[in-house]
């Protein structure tokens, strides 16, 4: 607040010299003294080069303030790409900001209007016009194309030994799932799906999900230095899966599947250790202004070892199982009759009850 108050207070007074510079004027005009506005004409130039160091002074320590504040070093291969393309366009467009910014303020000090100099009307060149169209289109167009290079690494059909995990977004969070021993993503149809015990609408006659694992807190649990690639569906709106450390986003829409891919290159231990920040998390955010409950659907990635992995992996339970659909094998003693069954959502744990199996309407 005391920062906004400044600037509003360093504006103010460049407006009161400016008033104060124009009335003068006016004044010594009526009395007929040109002497007097070639004098005001001085103290804006020295304004104006006073003006120019400020803002690169305020520009420098924009940079500094902000400096532990941006986003870590990119977590994946491509992100590394995509800095680095950040940095070359950072470099581009600032050392022409500088040099022209310079130029701009140095010509306004240095060819004020003095008595004895007249204007120099200059109107067209056309060597000129075709150097500052060509010089940036070329640049522009290098840039374009590394981009597109960049983007196309991202969304190209992703290695052959690539795991392939699930996340379905929905009002309001992410929904992970993961293939399970068979390393294969069963089918799924949107006419199946029941917030009691089908969150993502899994068709049961498809052998493939039954051992199909699904993360509701929207953990996206991912292999260090391993291909890994993302199929992205949405149940309602379109969200967006965005991966700001890993520098990659990519929109959910219902009705088609979107795909991105990454090999992500630092584990979340590692972050840790980088950031000097112990509770360091890779977040999953939506990106996609998706309803009221927007801000809440923050997921998180956990980037490990293999061990560790596998290890996570052989803890959980598939959604199956979890909801003891269709009668859960901890419980093999599941009788036929269903005495409460009426429309109650199954629960891990609870007594198998075979009619409970996926309510589809
Ligand atoms: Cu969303």
């Amino acid at each position: 607040m005391s920062g906004l108050i400044t600037i509003l207070l360093i504006f103010l007074v460049f407006i009161i010299i400016y008033q104060i510079g124009k009335a003068s004027e006016y004044a010594s005009v009526m009395r007929g003294q040109e002497q007097v506005k070639f004098k005001t004409n001085r103290v804006i130039a020295w304004i104006l080069v006073a003006f120019f160091f400020l803002f690169m002074y305020s520009i420098w320590r924009f940079n500094e303030y902000f400096k532990g504040l941006l986003l870590p070093v990119a977590a994946c291969e491509n992100g590394v790409k995509y800095d680095s393309m950040f940095n070359v366009t950072v470099a581009v467009t600032g050392i022409v900001f500088f040099a022209t910014q310079a130029v701009l303020f140095w010509f306004v000090y240095r060819y004020q209007a003095t008595e004895n100099r007249k204007s120099f009307y200059f109107a067209h060149s056309n060597k000129l016009e075709l150097l500052w169209t060509t010089i940036p289109a070329i640049a522009m167009a290098i840039l374009v194309a590394i981009g597109l290079k960049n983007w196309a690494a991202v969304t190209s059909e992703a290695p052959a030994n690539a795991t392939v995990i699930e996340v379905v977004g929905k009002q309001f969070n992410w929904l992970v799932r993961y293939p399970g021993k068979d390393n294969e993503l069963g089918k799924r149809d949107f006419r199946k799906i029941s917030d009691a015990n089908n969150v993502l609408g899994l068709d049961w006659k498809d052998p493939h999900n039954m051992d199909d694992i699904i993360s509701q807190k929207g953990e996206l649990h991912l292999v260090v230095n391993k291909p890994t690639k993302l199929l992205i569906g949405s149940r309602d709106v379109i969200h967006d899966v965005g991966l700001a450390h890993f520098r990659l986003k990519m929109d959910a829409v219902p009705g088609i599947t979107t795909t991105l891919w990454l090999t992500p290159t630092i584990t979340t231990d590692s972050m840790k250790q980088i950031t000097h920040n112990p509770n360091f998390v890779y977040e999953i955010s939506c990106d996609q202004m998706c309803g009221k409950g927007h801000y809440s659907m923050r997921g998180t990635v956990i980037v490990e070892t293999q061990a560790q992995y596998d290890a996570w992996l052989a803890a959980q339970q598939s959604y199956y199982a979890e909801n003891n659909i269709g009668g859960a094998p901890a419980a093999p003693a599941a009788s036929t009759e269903a005495p409460k069954a009426g429309g109650e959502a199954p629960k891990a744990g609870t007594k198998a009850d075979s009619s409970k199996a996926v309510s589809m309407k």
